[in-house]
């Protein structure tokens, strides 16, 4: 079995980061090791919350990993704090098995602003992470505060697009998995590019604004990944995991999404590959 190290926050009540990487990754049939890069009594999108930052903590932890002599076939990162990016890269390096793969989700924004909680110069600071990343998933936002450039989420073409991934490629990403593209109303997906070409994959759009999604899409992406599925192949069906759990989600539920009942039907998608 695959040993995936998952690096983000443990939000104590909000579906998102931890609380959703580790059951979806195990449930893809990966073992999930985690580093929690702070706790939050809620995540930021909750108007009162308390932060403890475990920053220092990472060093004497990953010292006794490698005492142990443990190594990791993937690294996750999700939500970070800037002063954790050198401690992670380190990490990344020194506790990488043969050959480990290192997915970047640049946690940090949405709709067009960062979240609560992060300077304006925290995008310029986490590209960093994406120097060298096997894969980087950022949604719209993320791409362009990334690249220091304003953020468009409507009226674009496939050439911004094309582009946007272009440029993102730049920051050392080898894959781009660009999330939340819509050329049409009803229909939302990804754009991936592997330096090569550009793929697109759409599904229906669940009309809903929802936290976590992201978190979802970059966890089924990793697990299934690990679980053999080719790159194209993962993020397609993260996007259809990503549906089902907002179509399970009442408008009412506006802090997460309900991917708890989604989680057999994920299972199934994976009963058919043999890793
Ligand atoms: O879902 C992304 C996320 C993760 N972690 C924390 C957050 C958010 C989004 O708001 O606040 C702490």
């Amino acid at each position: 079995m695959k040993r995936l190290l998952t690096i983000q926050d443990i939000s104590c009540v909000g579906q998102c980061s931890l609380t959703v990487a580790l059951p979806v990754i195990s449930a893809c049939g990966v073992e999930t090791a985690i580093l929690p890069s702070a706790v939050l009594s809620t995540h930021t999108g909750f108007p009162h919350f308390c932060i403890h930052d475990l920053t220092d903590d990472m060093p004497g932890i990953e010292e006794k990993w490698l005492a142990n002599g443990l190594k990791f076939d993937a690294f996750y990162t999700g939500y970070v704090r800037e002063n954790q990016i050198q401690p992670i890269l380190d990490i990344m390096e020194r506790c990488a098995a043969e050959g480990a793969l290192r997915i970047v989700d640049p946690v940090m924004a949405d709709y067009g602003k960062l979240y609560a909680g992060f300077d304006a110069d925290f995008p310029s600071k986490l590209v960093r992470l994406c120097d060298g990343a096997d894969y980087i998933l950022p949604n719209l936002t993320e791409a362009a505060l990334l690249l220091n450039e304003k953020p468009v989420l409507e009226g674009y073409d496939r050439m911004y697009i094309e582009g946007l991934l272009k440029r993102l490629r730049q920051t050392g990403a080898k894959h781009v998995l660009l999330t939340g593209v819509s050329f049409e109303p009803t229909k939302i997906g990804f754009a991936m590019d592997d330096g090569q070409k550009t793929a697109y994959y759409f599904t229906e759009r669940v009309e809903r604004m929802s936290f976590g999604t992201g978190d979802v899409y970059a966890s089924v992406f990793a697990g299934a990944l690990m679980r053999g599925l080719p790159a194209f192949g993962a993020a397609s069906l993260a996007a259809d995991i990503v549906r089902l759990c907002i179509r399970d989600t009442p408008p009412e539920h506006w802090y997460g999404v309900n991917f708890e009942r989604t989680l057999p039907e994920l299972i199934h998608r994976l009963e058919s590959v043999n890793q």
